[in-house]
């Protein structure tokens, strides 16, 4: 047994996202999201899957509550479908009450069974209609106000209900894959065999743009009229996708691979994270991208820097990276490196998953928080996803998939790499959430791809069925947490 080291009240749960789980696509109200129309395109996702059903969770909210009870969870971190609040989701448009009291009551039959809410206001899917009105997230004065709008909406109807915001998931994807590969909503890209429009030069760096100042304009409300009588937190969740976003370099002992992997860490995390704790992008970025890369006023500047009551940290796997020679190309959105699975002596940086991008590899975690943690001078983390998918997993017999031994043993590394960095680094993490409570709808991969602790079978009624996973979790944090 290890030293119990981890404080009483650390947070542990599960997360899951709106368009992954909830299913009811068209019920009380609810409107197209990105993700509705772009699944409707043929090829966009494998098998043709939509999240029109998913985990049919709309309905199934006691069910799942009840799983989370059962794997001993203190908190669920779980986001809100814009479109169900606001079906054509701007400031003009109106409120769907059916939609609101969906999630109102949701979070009271959470906080009845003990369960802290931990809220995402944007998990990617953006009302269809504003895509279509002005562009989304590429309408910067536009889409910030309606972002605050609805924000808005959200503080006002939760009340001291809630007290963990994070108003965006990874806005790093929703700009890299939705605006230059072009594999995640809305699709757009340079590539005119994948859309028809899109410039992957120059929309993610404007849509990124958008997110950090409809960040901050979030938060300077719920500050400025909710944070004093509802005394939540607010913050965003950042990743460093892709494909890890611990970086190795590719050999040690050449300098420029070295310095390659904090250019790929800048160009992934600090892109966000740099204007919220520093007021500016890294100098990295500037260099390599100019003009390409929007600049803030003053004004814009001062309200970004210092908008995170908490910084959230998504956290998958790692790569070895490599420098490249010569002037990026103006597509790159690395940093101009070469981003790889084995070192130079062929050394291999984690074992094969059923994501191609994700090899586990569990003391980057411990050396991705040290770095956030001293770079931005040791802001609270919390942990807002982290987990894996197992190679053929979606293949085994039923028996089979529920004796999800990889994933227990990627869970006890990687919580055992967060309680290294608490314990020994001294870093403020105070919550952890796994990725994810149930198998979903996992994007572009559809369903093939499951993540969850609890099985799915979407043949069988959205049927749940606990697999290993789901208590070995739970049995991680009752070693580690301290019972005093
Ligand atoms: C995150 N990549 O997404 C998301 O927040 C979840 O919604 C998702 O289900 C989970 O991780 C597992 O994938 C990512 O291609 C999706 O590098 C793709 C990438 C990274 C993260």
């Amino acid at each position: 047994m290890p030293d119990a080291v981890l404080p009483k009240d650390f947070l542990w749960g599960f997360a899951t996202a709106s368009y992954q789980v909830e299913g009811a696509s068209h019920e009380d109200g609810r409107a197209d999201s990105i993700w509705d129309t772009f699944c409707r395109i043929p090829g966009k996702v494998a098998d043709g899957g939509s999240g029109d059903v998913a985990c049919d969770s709309y309905h199934r909210t006691q069910e799942d509550i009840a799983l989370l009870k059962q794997y001993r969870a203190k908190a669920y971190r779980f986001s809100i479908s814009w479109s169900r609040i606001i079906p054509l989701g701007g400031r003009s448009d109106p409120v769907n009450e059916k939609g609101l009291q969906h999630y109102v009551q949701f979070v009271d039959d959470l906080r009845a069974a003990g369960l802290e809410p931990v809220i995402t206001l944007f998990h990617w899917d953006l009302p269809d209609e504003l895509h279509k009105r002005y562009g989304g997230m590429l309408s910067k004065g536009e889409f910030v106000k309606d972002f605050e709008n609805y924000a808005r909406v959200m503080f006002k109807a939760m009340g001291s209900k809630v007290k963990f915001w994070i108003t965006f998931n990874e806005p790093w994807c929703s700009s890299i894959l939705g605006y230059s590969t072009g594999q995640f909503a809305p699709g757009r890209t340079s590539d005119r065999t994948k859309s028809s429009e899109g410039d992957g030069g120059r929309e993610p760096w404007i849509v990124g743009h958008s997110f950090l100042l409809a960040h901050a304009a979030a938060v300077k409300a719920y500050r400025g009229d909710f944070k004093d009588k509802d005394g939540g937190k607010i913050g965003i969740t950042l990743n460093g996708e892709l494909l890890g976003d611990w970086t190795e370099p590719w050999d040690p002992n050449d300098p420029t691979d070295v310095e390659a992997c904090d250019r790929k860490i800048e160009f992934a995390i600090c892109w966000f994270g740099d204007p919220i704790y520093f007021g500016k992008y890294p100098d990295s970025m500037r260099k390599q991208l100019g003009d390409r890369l929007p600049e803030f006023t003053e004004e814009e500047a001062a309200q970004v820097k210092g908008s995170n009551d908490f910084y959230g940290m998504n956290h998958y796997c790692a790569n070895y990276i490599k420098h490249k020679e010569g002037e990026a190309d103006p597509e790159d959105y690395t940093g101009n490196v070469e981003i790889l699975f084995d070192n130079k002596v062929g050394e291999s940086i984690g074992s094969e998953t059923q994501s191609v991008w994700l090899r586990p590899h569990p003391v980057g975690f411990r050396k991705l928080l040290k770095w956030l943690s001293d770079r931005y001078g040791g802001p609270t983390i919390y942990v807002t996803e982290n987990g894996t998918s197992l190679k053929g997993e979606n293949d085994l017999n039923f028996e089979q998939l529920l004796q999800d031994d990889f994933r227990c043993e990627y869970f006890r590394g990687y919580i055992g790499a967060l309680v290294d960095a608490y314990n020994k680094d001294g870093i403020d993490i105070r919550g952890y959430m796994a990725w994810s409570l149930l198998d979903n709808f996992e994007w572009a991969e559809g369903y093939e791809t499951r993540f969850g602790v609890t099985y799915v079978d979407y043949t069988g009624g959205q049927k749940r069925h606990p697999k290993k996973s789901a208590k070995v979790i739970g049995d991680i944090f009752e070693s580690y947490i301290k019972k005093e």
